[in-house]
């Protein structure tokens, strides 16, 4: 990998905040793919003959954070993989426009991204609060069968968020690197939000 082939976005924000419901919406819009690290990591996580699968549950339960080498391998993968199948067909300016969902939750994971495949041009931060985002994901919970989606392992996925994640918004907030979005309002609202950023870069 190397800059002049990829343009990624990190997309940033709390448990529940609708980085996954946000991202669908944008790749309708915008020519980017979407790969969510949570996503990669549940379907490693269930894949046949994988090394992962039991580390991989016990930190999706317990709201803890795979090592990075794991997360960063599958989303190698899946941008490898992206890039094959667009080759020649699409990319306006020849690069990858990748939004990278749920990463990096952690600064290490951060550094191992830019170290091995590229800077990001940018980070959505989707913004709101625990008490609306305990709400989406208990309600999500109801038919999600998402492990995580109960109210221990949120609550200990809210503590990794503020422990871990947080300074890696920090750290790209004083490069100027990050577009914060008030994620509290109907998912039409926020699109429009959220569209509005990407439209400046893009447009
Ligand atoms: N919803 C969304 N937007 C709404 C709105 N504006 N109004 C009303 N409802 C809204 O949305 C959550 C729910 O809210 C949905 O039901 C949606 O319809 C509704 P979603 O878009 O799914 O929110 P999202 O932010 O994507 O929530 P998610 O639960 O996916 O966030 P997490 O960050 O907790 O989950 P993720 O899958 O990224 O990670 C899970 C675990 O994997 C982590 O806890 C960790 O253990 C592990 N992981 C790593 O170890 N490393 C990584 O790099 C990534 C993950
Ligand atoms: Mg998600």
């Amino acid at each position: 990998f190397n800059s002049s082939q990829v343009t990624v976005f990190f997309v940033l924000g709390g448990p529940g905040a609708g980085k996954g419901t946000q991202c669908a919406r944008l790749v309708q819009d915008f020519d980017f793919v979407h790969l969510s690290a949570g996503d990669l990591l549940r379907a490693e996580q269930v894949r046949e003959g994988s090394q992962y699968g039991e580390m991989i549950r016990t930190c999706i339960r317990e709201g803890t954070i795979v090592p990075s080498e794991v997360t960063v391998g599958l989303l190698k993968n899946a941008m490898a993989a992206a890039i094959a199948e667009k080759a020649g067909a699409g990319w306006a300016d020849g690069k990858g426009r990748f939004l990278v969902d749920g990463f990096p939750r952690k600064m290490d994971q951060a550094e191992m991204f830019e170290e091995q495949v590229c800077p990001a041009s940018m980070v959505l931060f989707f913004d709101t609060t625990e008490e609306v985002m305990l709400a989406r994901l208990l309600e999500r919970g109801k038919t999600s069968g998402r492990e995580d989606d109960n109210v221990e392992s949120i609550k200990k996925r809210f503590r990794t968020y503020k422990e871990q994640t947080m300074p890696v918004i920090e750290h790209y907030e004083k490069a100027n690197k990050v577009a914060q979005i008030d994620s509290s309002q109907s998912i039409e609202e926020v699109h429009k939000h959220a569209s509005a950023v990407v439209n400046k870069i893009f447009g």
